[in-house]
């Protein structure tokens, strides 16, 4: 089973598949104990590439593909350089991927490179990057797969049917990260469609959270590098989201993020990215009622340097049996 199981209610053919879609939506009996909400984590990280964007990607390149494209380009903070990079591939087009430079995690970096795409590091953020990719596709017939174009909204949709089918109703609030807003535009149509209407509870990171300020923030900082982004694309489109929902978009702290992605991994056994642990991060901050879905929109692996920063230390052993025994044991 893929999304692909609502292909009517998508505007190509599967051209371009890896089989995305139908993660897994776990309870969180860790999280729900300390909200008093029922929470559910929609778990995201296990789309092929390991992130959300696999579901607009499948449609886009499955969309360029049929306009005859021979190259698709993005500009990304790392997530959707790596599945426009595996679409790509898979497709039998070229690919290109503009990410800010070392501001993308490495297990991203390694996708988009193994899966052989053209990976430029720009001296400059995702907003610049985004800014020429636009002009660059005005020039060149390249498609361009950026959540700018709607067939990536499109497919992400199908998270907000999944969500509804796998509960067997829509759930009350559904908190989600927020970057340059193109998946928070998707739930929020995904969910019209299907007739429901939770509240959306969108989080930017405190350092880069312009829909929070209403203006622009030049120089965004996040230790959540997948939405470091000061100037989204989707601006109007998230607004009238979280407002036509009876929601709200608000700021977390990176501090208040990582708490988030530690207790993801430490209680609940789920290891996500320090962006979509903004969701939780929100949830845990802000308070909701009733059923909770968080989306955790990336994979742990995708970041090991930021994991490796924040847990504790390997435990060093001589190969005896008493140092063994210690070293499990915790003994002197
Ligand atoms: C893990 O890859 O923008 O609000 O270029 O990778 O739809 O942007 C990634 C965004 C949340 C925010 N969580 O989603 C990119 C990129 C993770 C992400 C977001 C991203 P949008």
């Amino acid at each position: 089973m893929s999304l692909w199981r609502y292909a009517d209610r998508l505007p190509v053919e599967p051209l371009v598949t890896l089989d995305e879609g139908d993660t897994p939506l776990v309870r969180a009996p860790c999280l729900s104990s300390l909200t008093g909400c029922d929470v559910w984590l929609k778990v995201e990280g296990a789309n092929p590439t390991g992130s959300f964007k696999d579901r607009g990607m499948t449609v886009a390149v499955s969309a360029a593909v049929r306009e005859g494209a021979k190259a698709v380009i993005c500009a990304s903070t790392g997530n959707t350089a790596a599945s426009a990079a595996a679409y790509a591939a898979r497709a039998g087009v070229r690919g290109a991927v503009i990410v800010p430079e070392g501001k993308i995690a490495t297990g991203k970096l390694a996708q988009a490179l193994m899966h052989g795409a053209r990976v430029v590091a720009l001296r400059g953020n995702f907003d610049q990057a985004l800014t020429l990719v636009r002009e660059l596709v005005e020039r060149h017939p390249m498609s361009l797969v950026n959540s700018v174009n709607d067939f990536r909204i499109e497919g992400q949709k199908t998270g907000a049917f999944e969500v509804c089918d796998q509960l067997g109703e829509a759930p009350d609030v559904l908190c989600i990260p927020v970057g340059n807003a193109g998946n928070v535009t998707s739930w929020w149509r995904g969910f019209q469609e299907y007739g429901a209407a939770p509240e959306l509870h969108g989080y930017q990171a405190a350092g880069a959270a312009p829909l929070v300020q209403g203006a622009p923030v030049e120089s965004p900082e996040t230790v959540a590098s997948a939405i470091r982004i000061g100037n989204p694309a989707r601006w109007e489109d998230a607004m009238n989201a979280v407002t036509g929902s009876r929601g709200a978009i608000r700021a977390v702290t990176d501090a208040q993020i990582l708490a988030a992605y530690e207790l993801l991994a430490a209680r609940e056994g789920v290891f996500c990215e320090p962006a979509s642990a903004a969701s939780v991060a929100g949830l845990l901050a802000h308070g909701a009622e009733g059923r909770v879905v968080c989306v955790l929109t990336g994979h742990g692996l995708k970041d090991p340097q930021t994991a490796m920063t924040r847990a504790s230390s390997v435990i060093p052993c001589d190969a005896t049996i008493e140092a063994v025994e210690n070293a499990v044991m915790g003994g002197g």
